[in-house]
């Protein structure tokens, strides 16, 4: 019995961080992946690295063509990019209640909220870069300002007739408080001032609420960054990467720009 009981504990160090997530641990922030990683119960396995994309000293470039977080790496040196793909790769190697529903309308009506969530989010920081450009183009603002209220319109439709926690739902989180995050600093019009999602969506509003408090959400939002985040910190991991592939680190990285949008 004991016997049984330490070869269980030793296998479960082994299984132990074989994974690297590298990500921007933004405070206020729900991020999808993290979210996905916590309900598929690969948590544990996952040593997370801090990336700050535009900060200069930060880079996934030389595992991660893009440039990008989330990038996920492997212990055999297997990098992943994009977080549709991440997300679906750890929904796939959790033991867990699985996120993506088997083929049928379920699955495609979690996908389709899933490409409306992302999409808002990528709209939304396509406008908080063009904020800091100079001159800044008004119309990006009145070209995807109207996209977001309609998506969010069509979330408070959806949150109706939400069923069982999905991927969907999990890309609704990371989208909607990213919104939270850029509507806070402002926005350009026809972006009004104070505007909140809220106001007239009570069912996306009570919907939001509950999620709010899912082990999976109060994991990481809402709280700061503890443990290493430095620069070197992040290279170190990256060289791990590269060694797992049977590559040498390059002794200068390609990503050299501090970008004045910090997120
Ligand atoms: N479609 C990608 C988008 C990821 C993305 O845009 N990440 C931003 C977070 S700030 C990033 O890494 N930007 C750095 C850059 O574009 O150079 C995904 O879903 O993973």
């Amino acid at each position: 019995m004991l016997k049984a009981k330490r070869k269980k504990a030793a296998a479960k160090k082994a299984k132990a961080k074989n994974m690297k997530l590298f990500y921007s641990p933004i405070h206020g922030f729900i991020h999808k992946v993290l979210v996905v990683a916590h309900e598929a119960g690969v948590w544990d396995e996952i040593e997370f690295v801090p990336i700050y994309p535009m900060r200069d000293g930060y880079s996934v470039a030389a595992i991660n063509p893009l440039h990008k977080v989330p990038t996920l790496a492997l212990k055999d040196g297997t990098v992943l990019y994009g977080s549709q793909v991440i997300a679906e790769y750890l929904d796939a190697r959790g033991k867990k209640k699985k996120l993506y529903p088997k083929n049928g309308p379920a699955r495609w009506d979690a996908l389709r909220r899933l490409a409306l969530a992302d999409t808002v989010f990528e709209v939304t920081v396509t406008m908080a870069l063009e904020k800091g450009e100079v001159p800044m183009r008004e119309s990006v603002f009145a070209w995807y300002w109207p996209k977001v209220v309609r998506a969010l319109d069509q979330m408070e439709k959806d949150a109706a007739r939400l069923k069982s926690f999905d991927v969907g739902q999990a890309a609704t989180l990371h989208a909607l408080s990213y919104l939270d995050r850029q509507l806070g600093k402002g926005l350009k019009p026809p972006v009004p001032v104070g505007y909140n999602w809220r106001d007239g969506r009570p069912k996306l509003t009570a919907w939001w609420n509950k999620a709010l408090k899912r082990p999976s959400v109060t994991s990481h939002f809402n709280k700061d960054y503890v443990g290493p985040d430095t620069p070197e910190f992040a290279a170190a991991q990256v060289a791990e990467v590269l060694k797992a592939q049977g590559k040498t680190a390059a002794s200068r990285d390609p990503q050299k720009v501090d970008y004045h949008y910090l997120g």
